[in-house]
């Protein structure tokens, strides 16, 4: 006999199994007498220790710790000369997704730690998924795919200990000048946004656009937030992380839930296709950018996140971006880390979630899916072709280049080599970051820019490291490296 010991009220639903069959008990397991053995026929209770030993998807290998939202995009201005995007043309109005995130911090991990955030975003556009899969920063620590995972390695946990090292960190950064650019925008301000709200986005990587008459052009995007560039001090994000370590993630939420829906405002700079070879910094180099003098920002539309998740789970943490989901109007571009992360993304998504992740709710179009993918775990929706195979003479999807063109692409030829770029008249590791220290930051902000790297060099830094680090920012302003070398000599 089993005993309900507590009666659901009348307007509360029965419990069910995961197969919808009526539960007998929530408390109590079925045992032989009150106190007797438990019994292998209580499926309910099995089902339920099972499903438990099951609950944990692997967590992002980075950016594990992340908050999203839904929302929309909508055009304001018309850059249909660039583009043919059907999400840029003017007056669309398109569902998205959002996420950000830190780096290199587990899933537990507090907001407030110094790290880049992710800034990955879902757009639901008539041809499919376009997925932009950016970061707060323009810039980036490596340009080529070889070296990622040796810089994660490096900002992840020790093999031994299993904590966090500076030695580790700085001994790569300083073994590798090309992170210079974006050690400085690290280190500054930007590194602690305010909330998640008070940060902009950036493509970081150059794309191609192309519009409905072929042309092409080298894109960069940027969102700016609307409610305004906001930062923690290294201390207030200290006393942040010990106090409440899911602080942005909680703003996030509890601001669209009151209503105050968080908007950035996206802008592009536009290079015209042939203008790439002279340019005097390799426009493709993810540690640089183009100076607005260059090319100035257009205004493209305005994204707005305006619907919290129902479950994280569902939504945020299998979310699954990835850089290959470019739709008709937009390319890649011969980034050599763009070219990586084509492959990289899909792949983790089959490892992290499974085969058929692109069926679930956040990452399934909106518009038709017509593939010949078949089967696999978890498979959801069915098959839609009527035949299974292509070519086929009864009727099924097949390819129309004739509608959506030829993919975006560029000419391409040469030896097959292991080599870092050309260099470009102005191409060097410290150039823009010695800009960003002398003309960017003020006085205030370079003060906290020295702190924050002496603060950060002080934590187990060996002194061969330490010695390389103050070359490392002399490299960058001769000044800032004196003031961080003099703070060691106190
Ligand atoms: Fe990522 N990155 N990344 N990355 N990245 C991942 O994908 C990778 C890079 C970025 O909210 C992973 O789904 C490689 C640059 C964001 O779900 C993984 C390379 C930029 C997110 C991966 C890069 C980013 C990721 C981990 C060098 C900014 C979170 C789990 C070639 C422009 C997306 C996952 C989200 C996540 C690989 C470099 C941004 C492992 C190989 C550059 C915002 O696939």
């Amino acid at each position: 006999m089993t005993e309900e010991t507590r009666k659901a009220p009348q307007t509360a639903p029965y419990t069910t199994t995961n197969a919808g069959i009526p539960v007998e008990s929530d408390e109590h397991s079925l045992t032989v007498g009150p106190d007797g053995p438990i019994l292998l026929q209580d499926h309910y209770l099995i089902e339920k220790m099972a499903q438990f030993n099951r609950e944990r998807v692997p967590e992002r290998v980075v950016h594990a710790k992340g908050s999203g939202a839904y929302g929309f995009f909508e055009v304001t201005n018309d850059v249909s000369q660039f583009t043919k995007a059907d999400l840029f043309q003017p007056g669309k109005r398109t569902d998205m997704l959002a996420r950000f995130s830190t780096v290199a911090g587990e899933q537990g991990s507090p907001d407030t730690w110094r790290d880049p955030r992710g800034f990955a975003l879902k757009f639901y556009t008539e041809h499919g998924n376009y997925d932009l899969v950016g970061n707060n920063t323009p810039v980036f620590f490596v340009r080529d795919p070889m070296k990622f995972q040796d810089f994660i390695r490096s900002q992840k946990r020790r093999p031994d200990s299993g904590v966090r090292d500076h030695d580790m960190q700085w001994d790569f950064w300083t073994l590798s000048p090309e992170s210079a650019h974006q050690v400085t925008w690290l280190m500054g301000d930007r590194g602690i946004p305010k909330t998640y709200r008070n940060m902009d986005g950036f493509s970081s990587h150059t794309y191609l656009w192309v519009n409905a008459g072929g042309e092409k052009f080298w894109v960069k995007y940027r969102f700016k937030t609307e409610q305004g560039i906001e930062f923690l001090t290294q201390d207030e994000a200290d006393t942040l992380a010990g106090q409440d370590g899911d602080v942005h993630r909680r703003d996030l939420f509890d601001s669209i839930k009151n209503g105050a829906h968080p908007s950035w405002k996206l802008y592009v700079q536009v290079m015209p296709f042939d203008e790439a070879p002279d340019y005097r910094f390799n426009p493709f180099d993810l540690t640089k950018v183009w100076p607005h003098a260059d090319y100035p920002e257009i205004e493209v539309g305005r994204m707005t996140l305006n619907e919290n998740p129902e479950d994280f789970f569902v939504h945020i943490e299998q979310a699954s971006f990835e850089p290959s989901n470019l739709v008709p109007g937009i390319g890649p571009s011969p980034d050599k880390m763009l070219l990586g992360r084509l492959f990289s993304y899909p792949d983790t998504h089959r490892y992290r979630i499974g085969p058929n992740y692109a069926q679930l709710p956040p990452n399934r179009p909106r518009s038709a899916v017509n593939s010949y993918s078949k089967d696999g775990p978890m498979r959801y929706e069915p098959s839609r072709t009527g035949a299974v195979y292509a070519p086929n003479s009864y009727g099924g999807p097949a390819a129309d280049t004739q509608r959506f063109g030829e993919p975006a692409g560029w000419a391409t030829a040469g030896e097959m080599v292991h080599h870092a770029y050309t260099l470009r008249r102005d191409d060097d590791d410290w150039g823009q970051a010695g800009t960003l220290v002398r003309e960017v930051l003020d006085d205030a902000a370079r003060e906290r820019l020295v702190s924050n790297i002496v603060g950060h060099l002080s934590d187990g830094v060996s002194k061969p490291v330490l010695e390389r680090a103050f070359a490392y920012w002399r490299n960058v302003d001769k000044d800032l490296g004196d003031r961080v070398s003099a703070s060691f000599q106190k």
